[in-house]
C-alpha cells in the first residue's frame, strides 16, 4: 500500500494538483500497487486492489477524472492474480497514454479557435488550457494572456511562470480583476475539474464568475476537457460534489482564534451554468456543452453500462 498511500497524501494536500494529473497519478499507484502485491489468492488480490481504489477515491471528490481513472484501471478481468494484474498494468499505462495525448490532442484543436493578436484570459492552472494557449503560440500567433491569481491556493502562479518559459507575454492579475480587464479580452479559456450531463462546468472557485463577466462582454468561453472529465454518474442524477478546503488555506487558525464572530469557508470549485460556454474543447473535437451525453455515451459508455443503463 506504500505507493498509493504516498500518491493519496499527495492529492490530498495538493502536492500533485490539476485534474488530469491527479487521475493519471492514482492510474499510475494502482499500476504499482497491483505490481507490488504479494498474495497468490484472487479474492485476496481483489480485496487489496478495492481498497487501494478506496483510500484514491477519497483523496478529492470534486475532479471526475479521478473515480473515472479508478473504475476504468480496476474493472481488470482474469481468473488468476497474474492475469488480473497484467489486465491492471495494460488498463493503468492506456489510460495514462490516452490522458497524455488528449491533452496534446486539446491544444491542436482549441489552438484553431485563437486567433492573431488575441488577448486571452485564464483562470487557474489546467494543463489542457495552457496546452491551447502554448500552442497557438507555436503557432507563430501573436498572443498575449492574463491570468488570475486563483486564491488561495495561487495556482496561477504556475500558469504564468508555464507561459513565461514558453515566451509569451503575461499578466498576472488578482481574481477580482476579472471584470475589470475583461472588456480588453477577446477570448477566456478554463480548464475542467467535471463536465455535468446537462453541459455544466464544475471549475476552480470564480471560474463562475468569469463566466458571467466573459458573457456580459460577449466574450467567448472555452473550456479545455478530456473525455474523462465527463461525469457519467450525473446521468442518474447525481450531482458533483464541491469540494471544502481547510479554512487555514484563507487564514491561519492562529489569526482565527482572535475574530470570535468569524467562519471562514473555502469552497474550491463552482459551478458554471452551460449558458454561458461557448465551446469545450475535447480530444475528440470542440463540441457545444449540450452534447455533453454524446460524449459520456459514446466515450464513457463502459461505465454506463457498470451503472446498468
Ligand atoms: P487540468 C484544477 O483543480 C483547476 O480547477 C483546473 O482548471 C482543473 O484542475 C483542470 O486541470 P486543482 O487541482 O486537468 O488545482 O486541465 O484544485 O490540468
Amino acid at each position: 500500500m506504500q505507493s498509493v498511500l504516498k500518491t493519496a497524501k499527495k492529492i490530498r494536500t495538493m502536492e500533485i494538483r490539476g485534474a488530469g494529473a491527479i487521475a493519471r497519478a492514482a492510474a499510475s499507484a494502482l499500476k504499482e500497487h497491483a505490481l507490488s502485491t504479494k498474495t497468490d489468492s484472487l479474492s485476496e488480490f481483489n480485496k487489496e486492489m478495492k481498497k487501494a481504489a478506496q483510500t484514491l477515491l477519497k483523496t478529492r471528490p470534486t475532479a471526475v477524472s479521478l473515480p473515472n481513472a479508478i473504475r476504468f484501471v480496476t474493472r481488470y478481468q482474469g481468473d488468476t492474480v497474474e492475469k488480473a494484474r497484467k489486465s491492471i498494468v495494460s488498463s493503468a499505462d492506456e489510460f495514462i497514454k490516452r490522458s497524455e495525448k488528449a491533452v496534446e490532442q486539446i491544444g491542436k484543436i482549441g489552438a484553431k479557435r485563437i486567433r492573431d493578436g488575441d488577448l486571452i484570459m485564464t483562470h487557474c492552472h489546467s494543463a489542457a488550457a495552457v496546452s491551447i494557449i502554448t500552442t497557438a503560440f507555436k503557432q507563430g500567433k501573436n498572443i498575449r494572456v492574463i491570468a488570475t491569481e486563483s486564491r488561495p491556493m495561487m495556482q496561477g502562479h504556475i500558469t504564468v511562470q508555464q507561459l513565461s518559459d514558453a515566451g509569451i507575454p503575461t499578466t498576472l492579475v488578482v481574481d477580482s480583476a476579472m471584470r475589470y480587464y475583461m472588456q480588453d479580452v477577446d477570448l477566456a479559456i478554463v480548464g475542467a475539474d467535471a463536465i455535468g450531463v446537462n453541459g455544466c462546468l464544475v471549475n476552480k472557485i470564480g471560474t463562475s464568475q468569469l463566466a458571467l463577466a466573459a458573457h456580459e462582454a460577449r466574450v467567448n468561453l472555452l473550456v479545455a476537457a478530456e473525455t474523462f472529465k465527463f461525469s457519467p454518474r450525473t446521468i442518474f442524477g447525481e450531482l458533483i460534489e464541491i469540494e471544502e478546503r481547510s479554512p487555514d488555506e484563507v487564514l491561519s487558525a492562529q489569526k482565527r482564534k482572535s475574530l470570535k464572530n468569524v467562519t471562514v469557508r473555502n469552497p474550491a470549485f463552482d459551478v458554471t451554468p452551460p449558458e454561458y460556454i461557448d465551446l469545450i474543447c475535447t480530444e475528440v473535437g470542440a463540441i457545444p456543452p449540450e452534447m455533453a451525453y454524446i460524449i459520456i455515451r459514446d466515450y464513457l459508455g463502459w461505465e454506463l453500462e457498470e451503472l446498468g443503463i
